[in-house]
């Protein structure tokens, strides 16, 4: 989201010259926001300072970047280093806490973007999570504020998988790419990724254009179609996916928000939407008229007549700035840029 708010600067300087000047209009657009929410959904203790991208293993343990900051962009926490947090969805009241980071990492000046796990098969690894009676876990959610309910003794144990954390993290300005080894109750640093390409990329082969502002891209579980957000033209594009790696735009659904990111729930196919009513109030953020969240479900994209279904809407009173809703077994989690982090049950 934050390269996209950058580029979003550049693109109102480009409407000021005239040239795209309906983007403009379609980014201050005022929209009204109507309050809508399932009927049970609390903020997670502790997720207070950006909660930027989700992403949930098939097990229902979710990994959540929180503290974003991004020249030009607001952050509620400037000084704070960011984190990645763990939360546990398999529970009924499940918490979330931050990952102490192992071996050597320059945790301060951590600056997490967007993150993604990917699950290796191996021989055999066993991992334990911490219980909630876990000293180092308790200091990391922030002591009284801890649930009082102790969680039942919990033990993650995949034999024959590992689970590796890829961060794209921007330490002083810079990008590069973190991979930490998962640990079950912490992460593992092995590897910087600073490479060249990472800031300019040399071989590339366009694969599609026309698109406003290409941010959140996922794959159809059959992973025959690239859905992708063109977040100011309120709209995402589905593509197919040729064998030759070519893809050929098969429609556009037009959602009138600002699409940010997209997860698909493993589960339906449903495409789940974490969307922005106005690009103005996130852009000049004022925190006497915040901007709002929303969330959007789509079933049956490939169809003729998909459904969108608007899951969760709220001005900012309860939750600003949502950038990605990911599900697990009828469980939503909405990450924000720089503020809350929602639970709901479906
Ligand atoms: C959300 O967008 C950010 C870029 O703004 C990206 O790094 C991240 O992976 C995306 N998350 C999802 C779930 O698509
Ligand atoms: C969020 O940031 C503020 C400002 O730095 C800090 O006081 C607060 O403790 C942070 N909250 C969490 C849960 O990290
Ligand atoms: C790729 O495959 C598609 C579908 O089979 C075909 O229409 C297209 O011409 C191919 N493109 C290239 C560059 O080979
Ligand atoms: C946002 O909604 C709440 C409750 O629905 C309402 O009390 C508040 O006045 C609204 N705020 C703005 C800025 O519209
Ligand atoms: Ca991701």
């Amino acid at each position: 989201m934050a390269k996209l708010l950058a580029l979003m600067v550049l693109g109102l300087v480009l409407a000021f010259l005239g040239e795209r000047f309906v983007t403009f209009r379609q980014v201050y657009t005022p929209h009204q926001v109507h309050p809508v929410e399932p009927p049970s959904c609390h903020l997670i203790q502790g997720l207070e300072n950006g909660s930027e991208d989700i992403d949930i293993l098939p097990n229902g343990l979710a990994f959540i970047s929180t503290g974003l900051k991004y020249p030009g962009m607001h952050s509620s926490a400037p000084d704070k280093p960011g984190e990645i947090f763990l939360m546990d969805l398999n529970g009924d009241d499940p918490r979330a806490w931050a990952l102490p980071i192992r071996n050597g990492f320059d945790t301060q000046s951590f600056n997490p973007h967007g993150i993604n796990a990917f699950t290796d098969k191996v021989t055999s690894a066993v991992m334990t999570l911490p219980n909630s009676d876990s000293s180092s876990a308790k200091e990391d959610q922030g002591g009284e504020e801890a649930r009082s309910e102790e969680a039942p003794e919990q033990t993650f144990s995949w034999p024959d998988h590992v689970v590796y954390l890829y961060v794209v993290n921007h330490p002083q300005g810079k990008s590069t790419v973190e991979i930490f080894r998962f640990e079950g109750d912490s992460l593992f640093h092995l590897k910087t990724i600073t490479h060249e390409l990472l800031s300019s990329p040399g071989e590339v082969k366009e694969v599609a254009n026309g698109l406003s502002f290409a941010n959140g891209i996922t794959v159809s579980p059959d992973r025959k179609y690239i859905y992708v957000a063109a977040v100011t033209s309120h709209s995402i594009h589905v593509m197919k996916r040729h064998d030759n790696w070519t893809l050929t735009q098969e429609k556009v659904l037009n959602l009138g928000t600002l699409v940010d990111n997209l997860s698909v729930d493993p589960a339906t196919g449903d495409i789940w939407a974490g969307c922005h009513p106005s690009g103005k109030k996130l852009l000049m953020y004022d925190p006497a008229d915040p901007p709002g969240s929303e969330v959007l479900r789509i079933q049956r994209l490939l169809s003729p007549t998909p459904t969108v279904t608007r899951v969760y809407a709220n001005n900012g009173s309860v939750l600003q700035g949502s950038t990605v809703a990911v599900v697990y077994n009828k469980k939503l989690l909405v990450g924000t840029l720089f503020h809350k982090t929602l639970y709901c049950d479906l």
